[in-house]
């Protein structure tokens, strides 16, 4: 016994010794230390031998597994020790490194010029309001003073969703949605995507519009030259001049399109070279709205009584008010999401 215990004992020492991991360490423990291990079987087998001999085997037994129980312990932190050495080693950081920078993106130019124009009007007490993309034709339309095969559906190439439905071509049908909903006094803007069958370097298949609109008992058309045009110097510059021509829109009437002077030659229309100004082709005017007094049939559409209120109406494209405001010539520019373009507006 003596002697197996002492073979026994070199055999373990001699395996923990080369135990080079948790696992393999985990198996030892429950190879001689589990319930079936081999100092268990040991111990357990004490009642066999003869009574004289059991305290002294017992002793022995006893004195080996807690030699191997601190062997183990002795290697598992010392393999603890050594993986994280390694750690440290092959994981370091050079914290003297520079850091990578990170890209700030900025305000896209839409969306700039959109917030200064509703900021604008939300200064004079306009309240916000959205309609749907898709929308109905009684609505983009029919209510709007244009009923099927009348020849000012051709002046807004429309996609059509399905026979009833349509891309919004504009965010006029924004009044009818409200008008319907509510009683005057309204004061509204309603800015948006629109959608439309056009694509060149002025024109987009989908592009921005801000429509707004106020009804009440008495409003003029000289509450519509005021709002405009202060809502025009407050865009561009206080001594801008601003001119208002007669012009056609079925839910209007009278109809007006505002022109303001051309910025590249200063409503000259020719300038100092003597060749035909390229941004107003020589008018030295630009258009930038369209706008009227709401048609009393609109009203009709919607349930007032055109012998009790009266309003105006405007709508305008944002990609046409930023494209003035930056001197940018194609409208594709806002949508290429070319990064040069727009990190030129970083600093506004
Ligand atoms: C309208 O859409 C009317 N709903 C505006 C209106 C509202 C008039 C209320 C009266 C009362 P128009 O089709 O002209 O009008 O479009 C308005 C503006 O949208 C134009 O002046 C132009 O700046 C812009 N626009 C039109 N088509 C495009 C396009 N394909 N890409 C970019 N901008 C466009």
């Amino acid at each position: 016994m003596q002697e197996s215990l002492e073979t026994l004992r070199e055999e373990i020492l001699d395996r923990v010794a080369h135990c080079g991991s948790e696992p393999e360490l985990d198996h030892l423990r429950v190879e001689y230390l589990g319930r079936k291990g081999r100092i268990t079987l040991l111990l357990r087998g004490l009642r066999e031998i003869p009574a004289e001999e059991r305290p002294q085997a017992g002793e022995q037994l006893n004195r080996l597994r807690q030699l191997v129980e601190e062997q183990l312990e002795a290697r598992l932190a010392e393999l603890k020790a050594r993986e994280k050495e390694r750690i440290l080693r092959e994981e370091r950081v050079d914290i003297t490194l520079p850091g990578s920078r990170w890209e700030r993106g900025q305000i896209h130019p839409l969306t700039l010029v959109m917030d200064e124009i509703i900021d604008v009007f939300l200064g004079m007490g306009f309240e916000i309001a959205r309609g749907p993309d898709i929308e109905d034709d009684y609505h983009n339309f029919e209510a709007l003073n244009m009923p099927k095969d009348h020849p000012a559906r051709d002046m807004q190439d429309t996609f059509f969703v399905s026979q009833e439905r349509v891309l919004r071509t504009h965010t006029s049908p924004v009044q009818i949605r409200v008008m319907e909903s509510r009683k005057p006094p309204l004061q509204i803007i309603a800015p948006g995507a629109v959608y439309r069958h056009d694509d060149d370097a002025t024109h987009s298949p989908m592009f921005h519009q801000v429509e707004g609109f106020m009804v009440d008992g008495h409003i003029s058309f000289a509450d519509l030259k005021g709002v405009l045009t202060h809502f025009i110097r407050r865009i561009f510059r206080a001594e801008i001049k601003v001119r208002f021509r007669p012009s056609f829109f079925p839910f209007t009437e009278p109809s007006a399109e505002i022109d303001i002077e051309c910025m590249l030659c200063g409503g000259k229309g020719i300038p100092k070279d003597q060749q035909v100004c390229r941004v107003c082709r020589g008018s030295g005017w630009l258009e930038i709205l369209g706008a009227g007094m709401i048609d009393p049939q609109v009203f009709r559409f919607v349930g007032y009584d055109p012998e009790k209120v009266s309003g105006f109406a405007f709508g305008m494209g944002v990609e046409r008010i930023a494209m003035l405001k930056f001197g940018i010539e194609d409208i594709r520019l806002f949508f290429q999401n070319d990064i040069r373009f727009l990190r030129q507006f970083a600093c506004l």
